[in-house]
């Protein structure tokens, strides 16, 4: 079985220090946070940024000032910037950090209620401009699939263009709005991807660790982090996201899968060299 790809999404644009005090908002608190999730075996960092007051950006200058920062601490590791952003964004405010010309970034597929009265919008029209922003930059995007429908929409913005193969999809599955982080879901997400892709799962909350062991399991990978779940296990916050890494490679390991380190990562995704 392919190695397995940790992803650690460190921050998130919606869970604050009120959630969980490791949250990290300034550039410093960002390196640490990579950095323990680098230490313990997170090949990938999908990245959000925040101003020091915890506000979320997608402001260019902040993108560098953080990504060339956790460049110096975690060497090699892939930082996979967000074009999601937070809800209520416009289009080339979410765009900003590709002009960074990551080796990532994020591409999310669809519109969905967004845990209760928001509404994440990424239209047809939006998901194409994305789309072809990152084929002219040679971006790979990392698919962000909410719900089936959504893998439906890439599967025809790919034949349309917008979208190259091996396609890489990340299952974003409990999220209010979107589809549960059920084992059958995850069995129906799963089964509709296309052969040569591949996928990470990112389980909200307590579907976290569950859909990490399945996505190890099948052959998957799994990322992790605060944006997603900021609990060890049930009423025990994480200290930080290295100790949520520290037990998906405990897990991995229990399961006979062995961890991807960051050049492994980049041959599993067919990224180019920079
Ligand atoms: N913050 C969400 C509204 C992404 O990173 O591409 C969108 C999000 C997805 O987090
Ligand atoms: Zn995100």
């Amino acid at each position: 079985m392919e190695k397995l790809i940790i992803t650690a999404a460190i921050c998130g644009a919606e869970v604050m220090k009120e959630h969980n005090p490791a949250v990290p908002y300034t550039v410093e608190e960002c390196v640490r946070e990579a950095k323990s999730a680098y230490d313990a075996g997170a090949s990938l960092i999908h990245l959000h940024v925040r101003h020091d007051d915890g506000t979320p950006t997608q402001d260019r200058d902040r993108f560098e000032k953080v990504i060339r920062a956790i460049e110096a601490a975690c060497p090699d590791v892939i930082i996979q910037p967000s074009t999601g952003g937070a809800v209520g964004m416009t289009n080339d405010e979410r765009l900003q950090p590709i002009e960074l010309m990551p080796e990532m970034a994020t591409l999310d597929c669809g519109t969905l209620n967004f845990g209760g009265d928001e509404i994440f919008i990424n239209t047809e029209n939006t998901i194409k401009y994305f789309g072809k922003r990152m084929i002219e930059l040679g971006i790979k995007p990392e698919l962000e699939v909410f719900d089936k429908s959504m893998i439906d929409m890439a599967l025809r913005l790919h034949k349309k263009g917008f979208i190259e193969t091996p396609m890489h999809f990340d299952f974003v599955m409990g999220v209010n709005g979107g589809i549960s982080g059920t084992l059958r879901d995850f069995v129906f997400m799963r089964g509709s991807i296309p052969e040569d892709a591949t996928y990470t799962v990112a389980g909200m909350g307590r579907f976290e660790m569950q859909l990490a062991v399945a996505a190890i399991i099948d052959g998957g990978h799994v990322r992790v982090g605060f944006e997603d779940n900021v609990y060890l296990s049930r009423g025990v916050l994480a200290k930080s996201n290295g100790e949520l890494v520290e037990k998906v490679a405990r897990l991995a390991k229990e399961f006979g899968r062995e961890i991807a380190n960051p050049a492994e990562a980049r041959e599993i995704l067919g990224l180019k060299p920079r």
